[in-house]
């Protein structure tokens, strides 16, 4: 693997991206697209990706977006991995859980993250109380389900991680920052906190600490 990575380290869906490609050891090269600069609107990055979102990957003259499409594209590099099932039903699988995430599960936490963290990083006030209720009642409902479906297993898909864990996880990665109700979800904090143990969460961890350093 050698790509270059566009990526906003802080954000959950970098850290997403970042976090793959960190447990696959592969030599990227970080292209710190700064956010809170407006990086993403530049001329040069939107020729990357037109929606002006990080992030993005760039492997030659391929480009290619949407955080859930980069880490399948970076798992199926190196198959050796095993991040990405060898039969189509755990395949299928792990799909599954990657649809949900950016559905069901992402947008409902990527609302609680904006409203209590993000504007007010970025100046755009305080959370807007109604908006961070609608994403609770929302995240609620899937975590339950998340949380469910963990009971007596140590991965989302099968016997192993995959895919669908670090899709799922990352979300996670603000879950103090935007105090994220965690505390009804034994199972999510159990096989969120294993995740957290792995290598490559504590190195993207670090660069989301100093994103500007990483870059
Ligand atoms: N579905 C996209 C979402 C990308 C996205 O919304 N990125 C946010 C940061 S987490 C962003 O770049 N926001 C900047 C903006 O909207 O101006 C993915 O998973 O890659």
């Amino acid at each position: 693997m050698s790509v270059k990575i566009h990526a906003f380290p802080a954000s959950p869906r970098s850290f997403k991206v970042l976090l793959v490609a960190n447990h696959l050891g592969g030599d990227y090269e970080l292209c710190f697209c700064d956010l809170s600069k407006g990086a993403q609107k530049s001329d040069l990055y939107t020729a990357v990706n037109p929606n002006q979102k990080a992030p993005a990957v760039e492997d030659g003259d391929f480009r290619l977006w949407e955080s859930n499409a980069i880490i399948q594209y970076l798992a199926a590099t190196m198959p050796e991995a095993g991040l990405l099932p060898a039969d189509e039903k755990g395949r299928a699988d792990v799909a599954r859980w990657m649809f949900w995430e950016s559905t069901s599960w992402d947008p409902a936490i990527a609302t609680i993250v904006f409203e209590r963290v993000v504007k007010g990083l970025f100046g755009g006030g305080g959370p807007d109380a109604a908006e961070v209720e609608k994403a609770l009642q929302k995240f609620n409902r899937v975590a339950g389900i998340l949380n469910q479906h963990l009971k007596g297993r140590d991965y989302l898909c099968g016997d192993s991680l995959s895919l669908a864990d670090f899709a799922v996880a990352a979300d996670l990665s603000m879950a103090e920052a935007a105090s994220l109700p965690l505390e009804p979800y034994p199972e999510i904090r159990r096989w969120s906190a294993q995740l957290a143990e792995l290598p490559a969460w504590k190195a993207t961890r670090a660069m989301q600490q100093t994103p500007a350093a990483a870059a």
